[in-house]
């Protein structure tokens, strides 16, 4: 199986993100994670090392607005340049809430219009690593229709909670996004997320789309993190209406009930016929998990492959989250392997 990975996302290490009470940690959405997946892959064997493709901005710019990107790619200097106290990361403390049509003009107005949390921090390779890391996404597409096999985009940073214009939760640009969107003018595509939260960037994007099935298996908004998208009524808008499906599940919930409520989404795929499937594979499902509440186990992750793969279709696996870092080259191989390598 082809491996798209690219060591920019090494440039991409905040010093810390901040939690809910303003509590000061470590950066969870660390190097340490794709290193140790690369790691694991180069252990296993049948995974083909592969450098993403860059063409440049344009595929991005068919997912993100172009004033968004531009944002990205200075606000690194811009910080420096305002002089700030602690120059280490560029996070904002004010946010746009429910914005209005005035675009501010000054770096913290955009940073605070642009970024919807204290996880999305900027720091001086942030804009290479969120690029390469698209690309990878896109390689993968590219890789999988070309040779009608699945491939893996060993994404980082990862992408779902990224908008059209908008950064949150370690995401900046949304890779599995610019993979489904280059793949739409193929025929259609399927998008189906099964990191531990609501893949609200996916969602957005596609939202208003009847040619992108999107679907999301997701700790339920009501108490989890993204909190305000990921509720079993929002179901798509326009032409797009019945094209998303959110299905929030319990603290707690387990490979039985996970498994259960998979076999659902899986049916919505096969009706759509889709051309192509891209799978947001986030690995914080995983019992251990520092940010999640499920109990989802290796076996089960294996299983969730095993059905994913029993759809036959040309697949695209993306990188999402996963924060048990020890767990992590392991679950993903486990899961991999589900799919001809
Ligand atoms: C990214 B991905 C802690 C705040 C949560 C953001 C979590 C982002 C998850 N209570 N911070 O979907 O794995
Ligand atoms: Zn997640």
């Amino acid at each position: 199986m082809k491996v798209f990975f690219s060591q920019a996302h090494r440039g991409h290490t905040p010093p810390f993100e901040v939690f809910d009470g303003g509590l000061r940690v470590p950066y969870l959405e660390n190097p340490d994670r794709a290193n140790r997946i690369a790691d694991a892959l180069r252990g296993a064997g049948w995974a083909e090392f592969c450098e993403p493709l860059d063409p440049g901005l344009e595929p991005i710019l068919a997912v993100h607005d172009r004033e968004y990107l531009d944002f990205l790619a200075s606000a690194w200097t811009e910080w420096l340049d305002s002089a700030p106290q602690d120059p280490s990361t560029l996070i904002p403390a004010t946010f746009a809430l429910r914005r209005s049509a005035r675009r501010p003009k000054s770096l913290l107005g955009r940073a605070g219009y642009h970024i919807m949390d204290l996880s999305a921090c900027i720091m001086e390779g942030t804009y290479p690593a969120a690029r390469a890391s698209a690309h990878c996404a896109l390689s993968a597409a590219r890789a999988v229709v070309e040779e009608e096999r699945p491939a893996f985009a060993l994404c980082r940073p990862p992408g779902h909670h990224a908008g059209r214009d908008y950064a949150g939760g370690y995401c900046f640009m949304n890779n599995a996004a610019v993979a489904a969107q280059w793949l739409s003018s193929k025929g259609r595509v399927a998008v189906l997320d099964i990191d531990y939260h609501a893949g609200n960037g996916t969602q957005d994007i596609f939202y208003e789309r009847d040619d992108v099935l999107t679907l999301s298996i997701h700790a339920d908004p009501d108490f989890e993190y993204p909190h305000f998208a990921g509720f079993a009524d929002e179901r798509g808008r326009g032409r797009g209406l019945g094209f998303h499906h959110n299905f929030p599940l319990p603290r707690g919930t387990g490979d039985a009930e996970y498994l259960q409520t998979l076999n659902q989404a899986l049916d919505l795929i096969r009706a759509f016929k889709p051309r192509a499937l891209v799978v947001s594979a986030g690995m914080d499902i995983y019992a251990d998990d520092p940010l999640g509440t499920f109990t989802v186990s290796a076996q089960g992750i294996g299983e969730i492959g095993n059905r994913i793969a029993s759809l036959e279709l040309p697949t695209v696996i993306v990188m999402e989250g996963g924060y048990a870092n020890e767990a992590l080259g392991r679950n993903i191989l486990v899961f991999l392997s589900a799919f001809p390598t």
